[in-house]
Formats: C-alpha cells, structure tokens, sequence
C-alpha cells in the first residue's frame, strides 16, 4: 500500500526503534524522521525536536511512556509496531486526545509459531544439544533423555488471537488442550479452567499468551509449585506477567523442569542466572520478527500515521 503525501508539509516523526528498509524509505518519503534510538543523548534530542514531533512509531514491548509525552506537545499518535500497549500510558494519552494505534492480526501467526518452537526445543532440549556440538562436546557427552512433545497436556494463559493460534499448532501434536482467561469462550471446545493454579496441576506445558494491560505478575512461585518438577513453563506474552526471580529459582532447582522464554521483565536485560541453565530456551522477543510479518506490521503503521494526518480517524486505533 502506497503513501504520497508530497503535496503537504511533511509532519515530523520519531522512531524509538528501527524499522523495516521498505517501510523506512516510505517514512523518509513522507515525513520528517527524527531517531530516538540513534541519539547519543535522547533528553538533549527531545529537548531540541520534541515541540515538532507529531506523530511516534514504537514497538509493543518499547511503548511510550507519559514522561516522554510530556515531551512531546505537538504530540497526535503514537503508532504502535505490534500489538501489546502496556508499554503505554493509555490514559494519559486519552486525556490529551492522542490515538494509540496498534498493528492486530498480522502477527498471529509468527507469534504462535514462535510460541510452538519454543515448547519443542525446551522438552527436547535442543538448546542444550546444539551447544554440545558447537563447542566439540558431543564425543564426550551423554545429553539426558529428553520429553516427548506429542501428546502432551497444554494449558494456554489468554485465548485470544494467539492463544487460539498456539491451541491449533499444538492440537497437531495429539495433544491435550485447557486453557484459563477472565472468562470462558463459548464458541471454543476447550475445556475452561477458571483457576491459574488447578491449571497449573493439570498440564505438562503452560503457556502464556495474555495480555499484560493488567500489569500484574500472573506466573507466581505457587503457580510455579503447582506446574511442578515434570511441567514446562513457555512465554510469548510480556516478561512483567512473571516473577522472574521465582521462576530462575525454580528452574536453578528443577522445581519446574524447563523453560522457553521469548520476553524478560527488563529487556533487554536478562539475570545472568538463565544464562548458565541446560533447561530453557531464551529468545531476544523475536516473536513477530519476520521479514513478512514486520512489513506487514510496518505498513499497518504507515496506514494509521496516514490516516491520522489527513484528519481521518486511525483504523487501528485502540
Ligand atoms: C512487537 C510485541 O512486534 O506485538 C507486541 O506487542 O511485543 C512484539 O511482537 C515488538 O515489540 C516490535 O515492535
């Protein structure tokens, strides 16, 4: 999808990451694009073009907080690259009349993907495997038997868009499928379980996929306890869901018997303790970091910036 406005006065653009070549040479076609993530000093950078910027393009994980909209009073959306917006101060925004505008649908897929690649290299402890040969290991080493992955029990955390994904890539594996969210869904066949904890007890693999606009951690040492010794834990959602003090420790101990995690609760900090762990798999959020998807993804923003500067309502506005 194209975008010319050549023929009026180009709006001012701050990107807080990068984005895709193709998307980006649109940006520079149509408007003013000013880089955050380049600056060597951001407040001396938003001290000196925060008056002119209109419209943000960030990522779901990055957001936009109120301190950097304060910044920014010319301020009239900030263009979301996925589809989480817990990362931004939502009422903020409302109270100034700025449209948050995500990227739905687009990343379903990659995602789910990326949520099923995860439980397969954790219960087959491929991450393990592949440093036993990348560091001339094999000879001398006997990996453990590792978990089967078919027909294991599946407990998903938010049966939304990619919850639903992951309970149709995994159904492939003659697998089991419950699930939890704020309320049971009558138009699925899987058994509801209103409680996180008797989930929890009853699954091999728990799966998180909600929404993190709650902000509060949902993944607890009792939820944990309750997974228990044989149970996976896999995380595709927000690292803030979790207490991630209490899940190292369960994994440090083999309270839980391994982990895939694609998000932290500080990217891109992670605790070193993880590092050094032979039962999980670690991701950098690379969950929807596809060419395909992230140009998708880019040209559903390209479509909300558009729509908002010729005075139409953002199509995908929150
Ligand atoms: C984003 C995400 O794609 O969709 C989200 O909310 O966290 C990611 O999948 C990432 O933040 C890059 O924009």
């Amino acid at each position: 999808m194209m975008f010319n406005n050549s023929d009026k006065p180009k709006n001012h653009i701050l990107l807080t990451q990068p984005v895709p070549d193709a998307i980006d040479e649109i940006l520079l076609r149509d408007y003013h694009v000013h880089r955050l993530y380049q600056a060597s000093d951001s407040q001396k950078m938003l001290a000196d073009i925060g008056p002119q910027i209109e419209g943000v393009v960030t990522g779901g994980a990055k957001g936009l907080s109120r301190e950097m909209m304060a910044a920014l009073p010319a301020l009239k959306i900030v263009a979301v690259s996925g589809i989480g917006t817990d990362a931004v101060d939502l009422a903020y925004a409302a109270g100034r009349g700025i449209f948050v505008t995500t990227t739905p649908g687009v990343l379903t897929d990659d995602v789910a993907d990326m949520a099923l690649g995860l439980l397969i290299s954790t219960l087959r402890q491929m991450s393990e495997g592949e440093q036993v040969v990348r560091s001339g290991r094999w000879p001398q080493t006997n990996l453990p038997l590792a978990r089967k992955v078919t027909g294991v029990t599946v407990g998903i955390i938010g049966m939304g868009r990619v919850g639903q994904a992951i309970a149709r890539r995994v159904s492939a594996f003659d697998t089991r499928i419950l699930y939890t969210d704020l309320a049971a869904i009558p138009t699925l066949d899987y058994p509801f379980v209103a409680d996180l904890h008797a989930l929890a007890q009853e699954v091999d693999v728990l799966i998180l996929a909600a929404s993190a606009d709650s902000g509060n951690v949902i993944i607890t040492e009792s939820v944990l306890q309750a997974l228990g010794p044989q149970g996976y834990f896999i995380n595709v959602a927000r690292g803030k869901l979790v207490d991630e003090k209490a899940l190292l420790a369960a994994l440090t101990e083999k309270r839980i018997a391994g982990a895939g995690l694609d998000v932290f609760a500080s990217e891109p900090h992670v605790p070193e303790g993880f590092f050094t762990l032979n039962n999980v798999t670690l991701q950098p959020h690379r969950a929807s970091a596809t060419l395909q998807t992230r140009l998708a993804m880019g040209n559903m923003v390209l479509e909300n910036l558009a729509a908002c500067f010729s005075g139409a309502l953002p199509p995908h506005r929150v």
